[in-house]
């Protein structure tokens, strides 16, 4: 008798009563699954055989009447498939299982929910102009012209018609960009912002569509009243998976162009008054240059709208804000005058002196970190070399060169470069 001739009605009859039962057990590795995860199901066979004779054949797998995919019964007596993509709310799974020469055919059932409890996030922010790398990455300098900064989220975020909903992605109030935020705290306006659902990315227009000033600038995203998804889980700003909070970006704008660094030679300069936010704070540090027999309190230069005010450094040396903190890792730009305001040399009037190989020094909480001279060279006023990035503890010095009467200003600078090579008590 071949009994699998066919699948003519009697014969399949004759089928099941010649089998075993079979029982399809169905389930999850996660359920309720969270909504982009894929959760694992699987069919096991079972039977109420006495005789264990481990089953056969596939499973078909069926959400609702949407066939989802098969997989062959393994040596466990278990099939397996991989669910992606099913939207929020409860899904009706079917596994249907084949049978075999042994075992019937049977079938399990599942109710998989797709749940979404996953706060959205920053995945990046640029900004345009960008930076050279498609990245406004944080605590980043640049000179670059912005005008807009794009955040693209981790998900699609709600975007309500109009942009007065307190969690719409489109609302200016859930941004904020602050000038200066440890000092003036000066907001920058917030004209717009278009959000792209395709791209996830909010594109805020700033400023009056004019370039940021130089300075030191902090953008937040609101957590709280909050960008969500459209689940209402919050934007997770600081990316610890829980949501409801900002997040926070800080970068500078530096000035194109490398600070005047002396007055002219030989007359006598006649300062505005010095602007607050100008006002220059003692670091505690020494600048040392013993070829130069030099021997200067390191005073901080801030960085504000018009650029670094160096006016009032006087005798000193000053750090440029912005720079690597002196005796950092990074490249630490520190300058001085080449001529005081009395008209007289400044104490970097000889640092083109200094040759590779020269040490250069400073002294911070009782340590000395010495600096050996690996360059000295003449740049121009709008060269960015000065500025470079380093991930090693660098040393810049720079100084005005070449007097131009015609213009009133210095042509040139003078750059010394020196990089780490002891750190001693
Ligand atoms: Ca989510
Ligand atoms: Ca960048
Ligand atoms: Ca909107
Ligand atoms: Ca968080």
């Amino acid at each position: 008798m071949d009994l699998f001739a066919n699948g003519s009605s009697p014969i399949y009859y004759d089928d099941l009563s010649l089998k075993s039962a079979s029982s399809t057990a169905l389930s999850s590795t996660a359920n309720p699954s969270e909504l982009g995860f894929d959760a694992v199901l699987t069919a096991t066979i079972g039977s109420l055989s006495p005789i264990a004779i481990t089953p056969t054949g596939t499973v078909d797998f069926y959400e609702g009447l949407t066939y989802l995919g098969s997989s062959p019964v393994d040596a466990s007596g278990q099939a397996n498939i991989a669910i992606s993509g099913l939207g929020i709310g409860p899904h009706n799974i079917t596994a249907n299982y084949s049978g075999d020469v042994n075992y019937a055919a049977s079938s399990g059932m599942l109710v998989q929910t797709v749940a979404d409890t996953t706060p959205p996030t920053i995945s990046i922010v640029n900004s345009n102009q960008d930076t050279g790398d498609g990245i406004l990455s944080q605590g980043e300098n640049t000179n670059v012209d912005i005008t807009q900064l794009l955040a693209t989220f981790s998900e699609d975020v709600l975007d309500p018609i109009g942009n007065i909903n307190p969690d719409d992605v489109t609302n200016p109030s859930n941004y904020s960009l602050i000038l200066d935020p440890a000092f003036s705290a000066t907001p920058i306006s917030i004209d717009s912002i278009v959000y792209n659902a395709a791209g996830r990315t909010a594109t805020v227009n700033l400023n009056g569509g004019l370039p940021l000033d130089t300075g030191t600038y902090q953008f937040t995203i609101q957590g709280t009243p909050s960008i969500q998804d459209d689940q209402g889980n919050r934007l997770d700003g600081n990316g610890d998976g829980t949501g409801g909070d900002d997040f926070t970006l800080d970068f500078r704008i530096l000035p194109d162009r490398l600070p005047e660094t002396g007055f002219p030679p030989g007359l006598l300069s006649i300062l505005p008054k010095q602007s607050e936010t100008g006002l220059f704070t003692d670091l505690n540090l020494r600048l040392i240059i013993p070829k130069l027999e030099k021997d200067l309190a390191i005073v901080g230069v801030p960085l504000t709208g018009s650029g670094w005010e160096i006016n009032w450094l006087g005798n000193n040396a000053g750090y440029l804000e912005g720079t690597a903190f002196p005796t950092w890792s990074g490249n630490t730009v520190i300058t001085g005058h080449v001529n005081l305001k009395s008209g007289l040399p400044g104490h970097f009037v000889n640092i083109d002196q200094l040759k590779y190989g020269d040490q250069i020094q400073i002294v911070a909480w009782g340590m000395v970190h010495t600096y050996s001279v690996i360059e000295t060279t003449i740049l121009a006023p709008t060269d960015p070399e000065a500025f470079e990035h380093a991930e090693q503890d660098i040393l810049t010095l720079i100084t005005c060169r070449t007097y131009d009467l015609e213009s009133g200003s210095y042509l040139h600078r003078t750059m010394v470069r020196a990089v780490l090579v002891s750190v001693t008590e």
